[in-house]
């Protein structure tokens, strides 16, 4: 009796993880913490714990982490010095514009906008594609000219999907991906659970 209702734990899990986030069809081995890569960091540098988060701008599960739990962590954790975070990409092959706006994102960050076009994506959408995007870095003061040849050359593409293949190495099959000091965590989940981990690696004094 008790063991035919074993089954039912792993199917609860499995649909946690489907209802929190946006699934793709790569997968692999076990994450590390060498994971920064070239990508843009906020926060101090020299922080303890480290968040790398693995991406899609298309994907209404990291917008929804954007907008319900990306702030607490930068005010307990990044703003205090304690915690930095690195955002990668990990756009879905299935999301039309995921793609771009990626690229959209790193090309404001040539012109040192990386975060306020990253915001802006998740704030106004991606569903306008390049015009939208060429309309964010206007309102956004940066340089249209060197920014609208950037996206148009693809001059970033080869650098989103570095960071796809470095994530799906790490074991990314779907976004958002977490590694906090490496240790993975799937989907857009509560802050509480980013708490937890990060309290644990601060009490353990540092990188692990
Ligand atoms: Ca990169
Ligand atoms: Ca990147």
């Amino acid at each position: 009796m008790k063991g035919k209702n074993l089954w039912v734990i792993p199917l609860v899990f499995v649909a946690l993880v489907i209802v929190s986030g946006c699934v793709g069809d790569s997968g692999g081995a076990t994450g590390n913490s060498a994971l920064i890569d070239d990508d843009t960091v906020k926060g101090d540098a020299d922080a303890p714990v480290t968040i790398v988060e693995f991406s899609d701008f298309e994907c209404p599960y990291c917008a929804r982490f954007y907008r319900d739990t990306l702030g607490q962590i930068d005010d307990t954790y990044i703003k205090t010095g304690k915690g930095k975070m690195v955002f990668r990409d990990f756009p879905l092959g299935f999301h039309k514009q995921a793609q771009k706006a990626a690229e959209a994102a790193e090309c404001a960050g040539e012109q040192g906008k990386f975060w306020d076009m990253h915001d802006m994506l998740f704030e106004n959408g991606v569903s306008g594609g390049i015009t939208s995007f060429k309309q964010y870095a206007k309102d956004l003061g940066l340089n249209t000219a060197d920014f609208d040849e950037c996206l148009d050359s693809d001059a970033m593409a080869d650098e989103v999907k570095k960071d796809m293949k470095d994530g799906s190495a790490a074991g990314v099959s779907g976004t958002p991906a977490f590694f906090i000091n490496g240790e993975l965590i799937t989907g857009a989940q509560p802050f509480s659970k980013f708490k937890q981990v990060i309290d644990k690696e601060l009490q353990k004094g540092g990188n692990a």
